[in-house]
């Protein structure tokens, strides 16, 4: 399989909710898609990362730069024989994982079409349907946060994230609790909390959670083992984990019970799958988490969320919950609480290119001969 062209394409879409973190509030999407041509087919891949470096050191305009100076030189005018081997092509670049990611899923997006199989068949997805929760952003009171977990609940939802930070933690989540007695129910802190918390934390094991997400330092393992031996509630690890080797001394530490995979943060489908089995192997869970993306990303989410170690709900929620109208045919719908995994060539949706192109900002593509 020749790579002709790669065009990276940047675009804006509005969300329909502001979403809030522990680390910003968020009302618009300013995000890369990256499309990788052979012999007249395209595949597509999407950057995960955000405007602002706010979730990890990744941030759009980087990521562009990082694609068209570094990665695509290294990958135009390559014959790929199977979608395992852009890892290693693009090793000598260090780090800068979603970047990666969005061009390393286009090109098994492309090799799955090229070949009449899924993308979920590509990657050795066993799962139809997967199970899908809502991440909820955080909300300036309790009963509003209240009135909107009732309303997801309502739609089906398996389970419902909700974002915390100090000041909008335990009285928000025995809010839902006293509502909401039995619903599958976890927090993601984003990295708002530290050791010095531990009794405030230690309060969490009354809320019978799933697990709390990412309580401590984007960059740490060690403060992450030590609270996890005080608490009961499972930490599942998410800004923590970039690689295999990550989740290895992760898991050699007792830092997480559980894992959130993240393809663009972990630098592509091949080293998601890596997780997927050691984990598997080690007995850990794992869920597929979600970067707000559009239709593309989420496509892809849904076809590694069908491996067989996606034990636990993912936040691959449908289209309509993020935007007005999404980039891809028909949008990612939800049917009790799953998810369709798609079963079309590569990521098995239609692109909209008339809505694709009335929503970019900027693109740029490259060629074998010259730019
Ligand atoms: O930590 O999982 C996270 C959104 C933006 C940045 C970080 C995270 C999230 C989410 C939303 O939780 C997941 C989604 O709905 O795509
Ligand atoms: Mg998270």
């Amino acid at each position: 399989m020749n790579i002709d062209t790669i065009t990276v394409r940047r675009a804006s879409l509005d969300l329909i909710t502001p979403f809030t973190t522990s680390f910003s509030t968020q009302t618009n999407r300013d995000f890369l898609i990256v499309e990788v041509n052979s012999g007249g087919t395209t595949g597509y891949g999407e950057c995960g990362a955000f405007a602002y470096p706010y979730y990890s050191e990744e941030y759009t305009s980087g990521c562009e730069l990082v694609l068209t100076e570094h990665l695509i030189p290294l990958l135009i005018g390559t014959d790929i024989s199977h979608p395992s081997v852009v890892r290693d092509l693009l090793a000598p670049i260090k780090r800068n994982n979603m970047a990666k990611s969005a061009v390393e899923g286009a090109i098994w997006d492309l090799w799955a079409k090229n070949e009449g199989v899924s993308l979920a068949n590509a990657v050795g997805g066993t799962k139809s349907s997967v199970e899908v929760g809502l991440s909820v952003g955080i909300k300036e009171s309790e009963s509003e946060l209240v009135d909107f977990v009732s309303a997801a609940v309502d739609e089906g939802f398996a389970r419902i994230k909700v974002k915390i930070k100090p000041g909008a933690d335990l009285s928000f989540l025995r809010a839902i609790r006293a509502e909401h007695p039995e619903v599958p129910l976890m927090a993601d802190a984003n990295n708002a909390y530290t050791l010095a918390d531990t009794e405030h934390l230690k309060h969490l094991d009354e809320l019978d959670l799933m697990m709390i997400e990412q309580p401590l330092a984007h960059d740490d393992i060690v403060d992450h083992r030590h609270l996890q031996q005080m608490l009961r509630t499972p930490i599942c690890l998410d800004e923590s984990i970039h690689s295999v080797h990550d989740t290895r001394k992760a898991i050699e530490l007792g830092s997480c019970r559980i894992i959130n995979i993240k393809i663009g943060r972990v630098g592509g489908i091949s080293e998601a799958k890596d997780i997927e089995q050691l984990c598997r192997d080690e007995g850990l869970s794992v869920w597929c988490g979600g970067m707000l993306e559009s239709g593309i990303g989420r496509a892809h989410n849904l076809a590694i969320a069908s491996l067989p170690g996606f034990t636990l709900p993912g936040d691959t929620a449908p289209s309509a919950r993020y935007w007005k109208k999404d980039v891809i045919s028909p949008e990612v719908t939800m049917d009790r609480g799953r998810v369709d995994v798609p079963q079309g060539p590569g990521i098995g949706f239609d692109i909209d290119v008339a809505h694709l192109e009335a929503i970019t900002t900027s693109e740029r593509t490259f060629e074998v001969d010259g730019r």
